[in-house]
């Protein structure tokens, strides 16, 4: 069986060294037909646009596969370091446009397929989304991935392979209905399955530990429920350079092996159950963005994924330098993607003392050295702990090793400050109480060299606040890596009018180097660029308004400002702010206040975690509203308000270039980034937004002219905390106070008594930690003046121009160039011709 270990080489490798395969027009065409009819046997009388999808993409895989093969090969000749990018979520989306694009081939396929009669377009719009991932944390693993590919980095991805990704969001009667996205049901033609890397990985049990001749203690982890882990490998092409790195996504699967003893008694389901609950660890991704569920199953996934990628590392780093690991740390890395793969830390401890015989001392020294953490937010409710209770059933080894972790650890903070109980007591990786729990958090600074935040702001504020007591032991551990995204796919490859506006005006360079793109801001001056710049963002707000069209039924005029906040529904990232806003711009229009009026379109999009009630409700609010004044003939010309359903990657792809007003709207101090607010502004968007996260980054690129800024400061928001008083600030606001009549009056709500009071509650409510309400006034002001910025058209254009030309430090390339130069340090490995 494949499933057997790695299969021996063959006596004669050249075999299989094929010629290259043809990359022009013809070529490609040839191969496309080939599949079409032969492999999928379709013809001209069955002509299915699916099937074209499929012969598409194997004829790019193709074409994909012999550079994958020779980058392994080179980075295995040069025996160089590697890092491996631990994450429970890759949000790719779509790979076929990527892949053209980043294979240099897009004319010579869209040639190719014009002479077949058949539109690149509608084909590339028949592959699902491979929607891995919540939001920002699995989008920034994908941007990060480009970019290693792109920087010719040996880089691999560890992951899932969920069966069931991110859920589809219908919307019905305004509310969010869930809906499983079975997106590998058609089969996923970007993957590799490769059973022979398959790991056993294992769970339950209990420890055994005897002393052996030497006095020596072992400890055996037995009476195990092990669980395959089968990889699927996904190519990840760099940009035009012959480079194709590794995502593996890991498959859970039922060893063929019965429970003995219960077959035996005559419980044959209860044997077979066992095997089932194998096969759920990769069924579906949760889909929760901020608050931990607590849940075992997703202890299982994390443990499954930390098991097997850190199996599979160790086992090429046998094949390649046999059992000495003294040089490991040197060449390799884990980077931690948040806390959730943070069991990592006590599991390489396993394996290299439980596996392969290294002693404590031995074994933590290489722990501490390979593994680097990165941390994504600042909310403590997000912040992962695990019960003990939990964590002794399901993996009693790793418990052990980390209580053992733990009494050093606490031992070195009692030499360092002793009698300081309290110190200790915070800084456990146990938090004691009625069910104690393991802080996952700690236990990741604690077993790694690098601890870093994802903007500038963020990384302070940890420093300051969460992990400030671990700080003090180890200050030069904490480091700030802001946050990007891949131009190729966020610039080049949605924006196909800008893209060959900027090749024109200032080359191609800027799609591997966007710090290019600031030789853009002369042309800011000069009229005919902005009359095109002009032209395409309107052909771009064309293409957003026939979605919204299409999918919402609702019409927004060209020569409106197309404001858009799309991003998971959050509490602190204020959707209801941006509510407020349109109502307080509604009530304008009923009181017949629109003397110089900026017509406005607003779009919201974005998924609420099926159990968050109140992010649900907000859904509902924004649904109602746009109903409302969709609805009105007064609002004509002047308003419209549209919530898109099933947000994600593929349709952030024509929404980002035709932005014309980014929101980017959180309560300071608790976005730890952001990265939409990047991919809007590439595009030439203007933000409109708080000092929170990246937007501090953003406005000092950009410039303080050209960002409208509003809203308390991270530090105001905390100081402040103990007197808000937003009953206050509503009685002494008339605008503020109109909108909030209108809401409590039941006008969003005629047939539905009272669903909204729970907003309205939470506006009103003296603890509320997002405080709403205190932003308010200081956000509509600024709505104005961005809404007056819009009418002078070229004042305008200036901003958007200046907006793209300034965006080249929020290249994911910049990041992961920063990355690499303080915690990697890899070198470039070019595959060899
Ligand atoms: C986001 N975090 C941050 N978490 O909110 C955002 N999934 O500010 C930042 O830009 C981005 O990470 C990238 O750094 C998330 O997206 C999750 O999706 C999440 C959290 C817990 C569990 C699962």
């Amino acid at each position: 069986s494949p499933l057997n270990g790695p299969t021996k080489p063959h006596p004669n490798a050249h075999f299989f060294d094929l010629p290259p395969l043809p990359m022009d027009s013809e070529g490609i065409a040839q191969d496309f037909r080939r599949y079409y009819a032969h492999t999928f046997g379709r013809d001209h009388d069955a002509q299915a646009i699916y099937y074209s999808y499929k012969a598409l993409s194997i004829t790019l895989r193709d074409r994909l596969m012999e550079r994958w093969k020779r980058t392994r090969q080179s980075y295995d000749e040069a025996g160089c370091k590697r890092t491996y990018y631990l994450s429970l979520e890759f949000l790719m989306g779509r790979a076929l446009s990527n892949a053209m694009l980043n294979l240099g081939i897009n004319s010579a396929v869209e040639q190719g397929l014009y002479g077949m009669g058949l539109a690149l377009e509608e084909i590339a719009g028949n592959e699902p989304d491979a929607g891995l991932g919540n939001g920002g944390l699995g989008r920034l693993a994908a941007c990060f991935l480009d970019s290693c590919a792109t920087l010719q980095l040996p880089v691999r991805g560890y992951g899932l392979r969920y069966e069931y990704g991110m859920f589809r969001q219908l919307i019905e009667g305004g509310e969010q209905l869930e809906e499983p996205d079975h997106w590998l049901r058609d089969g996923n033609p970007w993957e590799l399955e490769r059973p022979e890397f398959t790991q056993r990985i294992p769970f339950g049990g209990r420890t055994e530990t005897s002393v052996d001749r030497r006095g020596r203690k072992t400890v055996r982890w037995v009476d195990t429920h092990d669980v395959l882990a089968v990889p699927y490998d996904i190519p990840v092409p760099g940009y035009r350079n012959e480079t194709v790195n590794t995502l593996r996504l890991w498959k859970s699967a039922a060893t063929d092996e019965f429970d003995l003893g219960e077959f035996n008694a005559g419980s044959y389901p209860e044997s077979v159950a066992q095997k089932n609950e194998a096969e759920h660890i990769t069924m579906v991704l949760y889909p929760n963005d901020a608050n931990e569920c607590g849940k075992e199953l997703r202890l299982r996934q994390q443990f499954f994924l930390a098991s097997a990628s850190i199996k599979d590392v160790l086992r090429d780093w046998i094949r390649l330098n046999g059992n000495d690991f003294s040089r490991f740390a040197e060449h390799n890395c884990f980077q931690l993607n948040d806390t959730h793969p943070a069991v990592s830390v006590a599991e390489l401890m396993r394996q290299l003392m439980d596996d392969h015989d290294l002693e404590w001392d031995t074994a933590w020294p290489i722990v501490r050295q390979t593994m680097a953490y990165t941390n994504h937010t600042l909310l403590p409710e997000a912040l992962e702990r695990w019960s003990v209770r939990l964590f002794r059933q399901l993996l009693p080894r790793i418990l052990e090793i980390i209580f053992e972790i733990n009494a050093r650890f606490l031992a070195e903070v009692a030499t360092r400050w002793p009698g300081d109980t309290d110190r200790q007591r915070r800084m456990s990786l146990i938090e004691e109480g009625y069910d104690p729990q393991v802080r996952m958090a700690y236990l990741a600074i604690v077993g790694s060299f690098s601890v870093n935040g994802v903007a500038a702001l963020h990384s302070e504020l940890l420093i300051e606040g969460l992990f400030r007591d671990f700080h003090d032991i180890w200050p030069k551990k904490f480091n700030n890596k802001t946050n990007g995204v891949t131009q190729r796919r966020w610039l080049a490859m949605c924006n196909p009018g800008l893209r060959e506006l900027l090749d024109e005006t200032i080359g191609t360079e800027w799609v591997r180097d966007l710090s290019q793109l600031q030789q853009l801001a002369p042309s800011a001056e000069d009229a005919d660029f902005r009359a095109r710049w002009h032209a395409i963002k309107q052909d771009n707000k064309r293409r957003l308004a026939e979605h919204v069209a299409q999918i919402c039924r609702v019409d927004f005029p060209l020569d409106a400002v197309f404001d858009v906040q799309v991003k998971r529904i959050h509490e602190y990232k204020r959707q209801l702010l941006n509510v407020l806003h349109v109502i307080h711009l509604y009530n304008r229009i009923k009181r017949g206040d629109t003397r110089d009026w900026t017509a406005r379109c607003v779009l919201i999009g974005g998924k609420a975690a099926p159990g968050y009630v109140m992010a649900k409700q907000i859904i509902k609010l924004i649904n109602n509203v746009a109903r409302a004044i969709n609805n009105d003939p007064e609002t004509a010309g002047l308003l419209r308000v549209a919530f898109v359903p099933d947000y994600r990657v593929s349709l952030m792809e024509v929404i980002a270039p035709g932005t014309d007003l980014s929101e980017q709207i959180s309560t300071a101090g608790k976005e730890a980034s952001g990265t939409g607010n990047m991919k809007f502004m590439m595009n030439g968007a203007v933000t409109i937004g708080t000092l929170d996260g990246a937007n501090i980054e953003i406005r000092d690129q950009v410039g303080e002219e050209n960002f409208f800024l509003f809203g308390m400061t991270a530090a105001g928001v905390e100081s402040r905390r103990h007197h808000y008083d937003p009953n206050g600030i509503i009685a002494g606001d008339p605008a503020l106070l109109e909108v909030m009549s209108l809401l409590e009056s039941g006008h969003f709500n005629q047939f539905e008594g009272g669903i909204f009071d729970q907003i309205i509650l939470a506006i009103r409510n003296p603890h509320d930690p997002w405080m709403t309400a205190a932003d308010f006034r200081s956000y509509i002001d600024v709505q104005e003046q961005a809404a007056a910025a819009y009418l002078d058209r070229d004042r305008w254009l200036r901003m958007s121009i200046l907006n793209s030309a300034r965006s080249g430090h929020f290249s994911s390339d910049r990041t992961i160039a920063e990355y690499n130069q303080d915690i990697w340090h890899l070198d470039a490995v070019p595959p060899k011709a």
